[in-house]
């Protein structure tokens, strides 16, 4: 995968051994435009999806992300798009439905654009995590993707780390952080729906440990007792729009 590090068996061993391990949180901390609303895919669905995905891209070879591309296609009623392959038209569907009462209406118009609304290219990016595995801190590229981006989880949950750019800049500079947080672990538990647009999208990078357990607060909302979480393996699809004229493949693409 094009960022991701993997994490040495004993490496990450010693980490947990020497190191305070952060508990992460099981509900969307406070980063304005980021959504993670208490809603799964149904299980059938998901099975499904993994299913298709495997025999399609990942099986029997040695690739762990795929790209696809699509256009919504607005002049047929069906705004979802044209392109990519029905197995992820029909989950754009259900994700429209199931994030309709989650989600403010400007941040659902952004992600489901209604009939009418002008053809936008879409890109479903496929990673396949085995347990160890991660992706390092970005934010999405700026010139290639516009705000509003989903992302999905499949198989395995994992912690997702949101870091705030400024703070980056401020260690740079070595001026005085701010007060609030600038970090949040966040556990993505899975057929989970996370979704990222405004500061989310742009001020605070997202990223992936290379772990093979995470450690995560209890009880549904996380403030119970901490336990360990053992990783499997992880499938995600991310759905994000690209900006008029970046549709053409080619180049790095974070
Ligand atoms: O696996 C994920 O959930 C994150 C994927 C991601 O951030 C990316 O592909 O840029």
């Amino acid at each position: 995968m094009y960022a991701a590090n993997d994490a040495e068996g004993s490496d990450s061993e010693a980490d947990s051994l020497f190191d305070e391990p952060q508990i992460a949180m099981r509900t969307a901390p406070p980063i304005p435009g980021l959504f993670v609303p208490p809603i799964r895919l149904p299980l059938e669905l998901a099975n499904d999806i993994v299913q298709q995905c495997m025999s399609l891209y990942f099986d029997g070879r040695d690739i762990n992300q795929i790209m696809l591309f699509g256009r919504t296609a607005s002049e047929h009623g069906e705004n979802m798009g044209s392109g990519l392959p029905t197995f992820l038209t029909t989950l754009l569907h259900w994700l429209a439905e199931l994030l309709r009462d989650h989600l403010p209406g400007k941040v659902h118009e952004m992600l489901f654009p209604p009939k009418g609304a002008p053809q936008r290219a879409r890109q479903a990016i496929l990673n396949l995590y085995h347990p160890g595995e991660g992706i390092s801190p970005h934010v999405d590229l700026l010139k290639r993707f516009d705000d509003g981006i989903i992302g999905v989880s499949f198989g395995s949950g994992c912690v997702m780390s949101f870091e705030r750019v400024k703070c980056q800049e401020e260690e740079l500079f070595g001026e005085a952080g701010p007060l609030d947080r600038n970090h949040w672990d966040l556990y993505l538990e899975e057929r989970s729906v996370l979704v990222l647009s405004e500061d989310a999208r742009y001020d605070w990078t997202h990223g992936i440990d290379g772990r093979l357990q995470d450690f995560v607060g209890g009880g549904i909302d996380g403030r119970g007792e901490p336990d360990w979480i053992e990783r499997g393996t992880r499938l995600s699809i991310t759905f994000r729009w690209l900006l008029p004229g970046a549709d053409i493949v080619g180049g790095p693409d974070t």
